[in-house]
């Protein structure tokens, strides 16, 4: 049977054998589920950068450039970091270059595995089906919050476990522990998310809205993959 673990932070990457993996990027709130969204409603490719100026550069080359610090739009960038900027119209056929403080990073420290795979709640049931038909074992990867483990990306780690479990094996006592805390708390997900040390952070922003639309679940069908520097529907 094929194995499953979980990365609850971008400090612990360095303790994983990637290289044989299938990686799942998660950061629900809010950069893989702006990626799901893009490419759910026609972006036609997603560049992530882990530095600033780097993503800004691509604006030369005809990208249209997103991103967040401090969850608030990027000065002279096209798009912030809210799902429903990835909805505009304006994104349909583009190519978007994107740098976020913990999810653009997470993915950038994943290069090594065999594929890397974008999740959200927003597109649970396509990964999992994905996860599936691959032969390899896999690692969802949290990107968490500056080095710090959260809430909302845990519980997604288990919400997609639970649906891979007469597919996968796992004997890490981290996802048994992430999986104990989902059993306790899955009756209410958005409840428990809302009081999340992050929502609070943005909730300073006022961005209710997004946090609501982040934790809907299969919304689209859309599997983003990295291809070469960019991800792209699979
Ligand atoms: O850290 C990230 O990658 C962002 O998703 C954070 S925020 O939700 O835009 O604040």
């Amino acid at each position: 049977m094929k194995n499953i673990d979980i990365c609850l932070s971008p400090e612990l990457i360095h303790l994983y054998d990637l290289a044989d993996k299938n990686v799942v990027i998660v950061d629900i709130l809010r950069a893989t589920s702006c990626m799901v969204s893009g490419l759910a409603h026609g972006v036609t490719s997603i560049t992530p950068f882990a530095e600033l100026e780097a993503c800004r550069a691509m604006k030369a080359q005809g990208y249209l450039i997103a991103g967040e610090r401090g969850g608030e739009k990027v000065d002279g960038f096209d798009l912030g970091n809210s799902p429903f900027d990835y909805m505009d119209e304006k994104v349909k056929g583009q190519k978007i270059a994107v740098t976020t403080t913990n999810g653009t990073r997470a993915i950038d420290l994943s290069r090594s595995a065999v594929n890397v795979v974008i999740g959200a709640f927003l597109n649970i049931s396509a990964v999992a089906d994905y996860l599936k038909k691959q032969p390899g074992n896999a690692i969802i990867f949290c990107a968490g919050w500056k080095g710090m483990v959260n809430l909302e990306d845990s519980l997604f780690a288990a919400a997609l476990y639970e649906k891979l479990q007469n597919d996968f094996h796992s004997d890490s006592d981290t996802l048994s522990l992430t999986h104990a805390a989902y059993q306790s708390m899955k009756h209410d997900l958005g409840g428990f998310v809302k009081n999340s040390s992050h929502a609070k952070r943005l909730g300073k922003l006022d961005i209710h809205k997004d946090i609501a639309f982040c934790m809907k679940e299969d919304e689209y069908a859309v599997v983003p993959i990295l291809k070469g520097s960019e991800l792209v529907s699979y």
